[in-house]
């Protein structure tokens, strides 16, 4: 038990001294509950397994406090003097202390952090997003309706004309947006360079046909800084303003490659793809953070868009309830955690951006769900296994959201539209987890 490191008489809301998280945590077996919670208060700021005589009064002023528990749930409230994080902002030190070597400790068999609150003064001092959705959607011209992409498929092994092909013909059939997938980055057989080249011009051909505006989010995640920096100016060169994004990989790039995107382009949209997020999100891992945690610490990085989930209804691990709630937490200016609401006192909204395992039958299921137009939703398999190709896969999914936009069931609306027909004909036989969505 260390003491030093519980108050259940504190005021965690005292003049906004605090970020506050909530653990659910499970001690060792024969571990006392508080004594643990109280250990994970210690590790997780200024403290070890022993009490230090190095230790001052200023230095003991900057404990985190474990001020409430509920031992039955096991869970625990840490407040922790935001002070002790790294000034200017910085997210990456904030998680070094909060879910960093916390998680290595062998007093407990399960910690996750569920929950976080942060007081105004606390986040004045994280940058948030610069460049939004809403930018994106007037450079598009896209007023009540989300950004509606794809991602190249296959995941890897297009050479660079053929990658700027699938890219030509998703914005040729009705696209908006395409997407590097996560892994796509400067390959021998596709080069970065080159493939940029070849974007531009099969974007410039889409738009010239459609009249459109589109836009490419291009991976610039690197093996460093100078690398990622190097990629992104490329784009910039060849790709006019509003018609590309940059995408990090936040989980494996880092948090720290997020923020420097963020601070270097504030101009550009920053798209947060968060491959590796399941090692700490998932459900069935017993040590971790929640997908809408991960989140709020996306908005703080300053990501414009990130990826939220689909609620339950695509191909990956997640629930509504937290799916939901983290699209809430990316974008909304007052959002409800499981056990905080948080203002966010001005900081913009980072759009929640749908995706895996998709299809245009399943655009307004989870449309209906997220509350919002403001997302971004990228399908991949969902479009580009279309049985009339990737160009009348994206005109399926356009047919499929002017649908819903109209209030028109998405049957009835397929009658005469044979790009929509062949979609739900064929995802609700491909695809089975469709069926039950189809209305
Ligand atoms: C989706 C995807 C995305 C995942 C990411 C993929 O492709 O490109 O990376 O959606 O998951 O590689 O699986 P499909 P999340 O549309 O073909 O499924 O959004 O949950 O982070
Ligand atoms: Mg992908």
């Amino acid at each position: 038990m260390q003491e030093p490191y519980i108050n259940l008489d504190l005021d965690p809301l005292a003049d906004g001294k605090y970020m506050l998280v909530v653990f659910h945590v499970v001690p060792k077996e024969g571990h006392d509950f508080l004594g643990t919670a109280s250990e994970v208060a210690a590790e997780s700021s200024t403290g070890s397994n022993l009490r230090v005589g190095t230790a001052t009064d200023f230095s003991d002023h900057l404990h985190a406090l474990v001020y409430k528990i509920d031992e039955e749930k096991n869970l625990a409230w840490i407040a922790y003097p935001w002070e002790i994080f790294d000034r200017g902002g910085n997210v990456q030190n904030l998680l070094t202390f909060v879910v960093g070597n916390v998680f290595g400790m062998s007093d407990v068999v399960a910690l996750r952090a569920v929950d976080c609150w942060m007081p105004k003064e606390m986040l004045e001092h994280y940058d948030g997003p610069s460049t939004t959705i809403t930018d994106m959607k007037n450079y598009l011209g896209i007023k009540d309706r989300p950004v509606l992409g794809t991602i190249v498929k296959p995941k890897i092994g297009l050479k660079a004309k053929e990658f700027a092909e699938v890219c030509y013909q998703f914005w040729s059939g009705g696209g908006d947006f395409v997407k590097f997938d996560e892994p796509q980055a400067d390959q021998s057989f596709c080069p970065f360079n080159e493939c940029i080249d070849e974007i531009a011009e099969a974007m410039e051909r889409a738009e010239q046909e459609t009249g459109d505006k589109k836009v490419m989010s291009v991976n610039i995640s690197a093996p460093d800084f100078m690398m990622m920096q190097e990629r992104a100016e490329y784009v910039k060169s060849k790709l006019k303003p509003g018609s590309f994004a940059f995408l990090v990989d936040g989980i494996t790039a880092g948090w720290t490659a997020l923020q420097t995107a963020r601070r270097m382009w504030p101009d550009v949209f920053l798209h947060f793809h968060r491959a590796g997020h399941g090692a700490f999100t998932r459900k069935e891992n017993p040590i971790g953070f929640s997908v809408p945690f991960m989140t709020m610490m996306g908005r703080l990085s300053g990501a414009s868009g990130m990826h939220t989930g689909t609620a339950g209804i695509g191909k990956m691990a997640g629930t509504p309830g937290e799916d939901i709630m983290a699209a809430h937490a990316a974008l909304f200016p007052e959002s409800e955690g499981h056990y905080f609401t948080q203002d966010w006192y001005g900081m913009k909204g980072m759009c929640p951006i749908a995706s895996g395992g998709l299809n245009p039958v399943l655009l307004k299921p989870y449309a209906d769900l997220v509350g919002t137009t403001d997302f971004i939703t990228t399908m991949g398999g969902g479009v580009h296994s279309h049985p009339g190709g990737t160009a009348k896969g994206a005109t399926a999914l356009r047919q499929a959201c002017t649908a819903w936009e109209e209030g028109i069931k998405l049957t009835e609306y397929a009658k005469d539209r044979e790009e929509l027909a062949t979609a739900i004909e064929f995802y609700t036989n491909q695809v089975p987890y469709t069926k039950k969505y189809l209305e």
